[in-house]
């Protein structure tokens, strides 16, 4: 895990020694990276892992080398990034954050398992998972995705809350597109108790006007209430990803991943785009076949203009 000693790391970090993440047969050993300044502050989060006595822990290796943190990894949880400072252009956001996963990419590619699970969270997580894909030339391209998974849980929950139901009742929750206010979270191949969601909820305002914009907005909603970035939210939700990946998800279900596009509903090939997906034996694959109106074609192809948009950007800087 990069940025370990940060707010996410410090919630996920203790789910994925408790055995939430790989399940409760898999031991676990922990290779955390920081920049060097945070070492310190990393080493007192080992600490307290130690003190938590986890059955399930073998290992816990504290580096600023990425060779040494990706050294024949399973999975690796790219959270460390460069956030968006006041005045900051998109460009200056993306350089610095080339700066960080270019690197890492390469690192991965010299270190971590040929079958590596790579999952960016970091933001601009899906053009950041786009760089250290195409600065990884020894691994496939697929091990890399992008975290769509906590917008996927919040508009679970928003759709729950609105029908009055338990949120084990929606099932076929989508994503599509950018980790950004361009997301398009999509009623209408969800259901509710068996029910279509869009036409149980039987109120397109409230879809439109405010489902779709709460969900985009939901970070910058918990930014306002608790004066920081979602945290241990994020950290669930990033088990939620590599647990899918890994153990697969229930039949008649799917869930949200951003991953390379192979050309599916008409997202671009090669950018780093949320799908609804299925996994088995550690493999996902995109649900094909779905319906989609003008409405949803309009808002999916508005989020992949944006990815397209920010991989021509990298591009321009020289990071892809
Ligand atoms: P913090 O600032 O608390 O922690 C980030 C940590 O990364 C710091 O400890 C920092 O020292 C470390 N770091 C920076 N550069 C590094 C490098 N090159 N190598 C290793 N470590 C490095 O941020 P936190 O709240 O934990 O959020 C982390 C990232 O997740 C941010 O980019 C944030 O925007 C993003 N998020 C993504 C979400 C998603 O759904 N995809 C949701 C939550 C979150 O906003």
């Amino acid at each position: 895990m990069t940025g370990a000693a940060g707010q996410i790391g410090y919630s996920l970090l203790f789910r994925i020694a408790s055995g939430s993440m790989l399940g409760p047969d898999t031991p676990v050993a922990l290779q955390l990276l920081e920049i060097t300044p945070a070492l310190g502050a990393l080493e007192g989060v080992k600490m307290e892992l130690d003190d938590s006595a986890f059955p399930l822990l073998t290992e816990i290796v504290c580096t600023d080398d990425a060779d040494v943190a990706f050294g024949d990894a399973d999975v690796a949880l790219l959270v460390g990034a460069m956030p968006r400072k006041a005045g900051m252009e998109r460009a200056d956001l993306l350089s610095a954050n080339g700066g960080i996963f270019k690197p890492q990419g390469e690192a991965l590619s010299r270190s971590a398992k040929r079958d590596v699970k790579v999952l960016v969270v970091g933001n601009p997580a899906n053009t950041n998972a786009l760089i250290a894909q195409q600065n990884a030339k020894d691994l496939d391209p697929g091990r890399f995705t992008a975290m769509t998974r906590l917008d996927h849980n919040r508009a679970m929950t928003q759709v729950a809350q609105k029908l009055g139901t338990p949120v084990t009742d929606v099932k076929k929750m989508t994503i599509w597109g950018n980790h950004s206010a361009t997301q398009y979270p999509d009623l209408f191949h969800c259901e509710v108790g068996g029910k279509n969601a869009y036409e149980a909820v039987n109120d397109h305002e409230w879809v439109d006007g405010t489902f779709i914009p709460t969900v985009q907005k939901r970070g910058a909603a918990i930014i306002d209430a608790r004066g920081a970035s979602s945290a241990a939210s994020a950290a669930s939700a990033a088990v939620d990803h590599i647990r899918s990946w890994t153990l697969g998800t229930p039949e008649g279900d799917w869930v949200s991943m951003a991953i390379p596009s192979d050309g599916s509903y008409g997202v671009p090939e090669g950018i780093i785009s949320s799908f609804p997906c299925t996994c088995t034996d550690g493999k996902y694959e995109i649900v094909q076949g779905l319906d989609i109106d003008d409405y949803s074609r309009g808002k999916i192809d508005a989020s992949a203009a944006e990815l397209v948009g920010e991989r021509d950007a990298v591009s321009e800087l020289g990071l892809i």
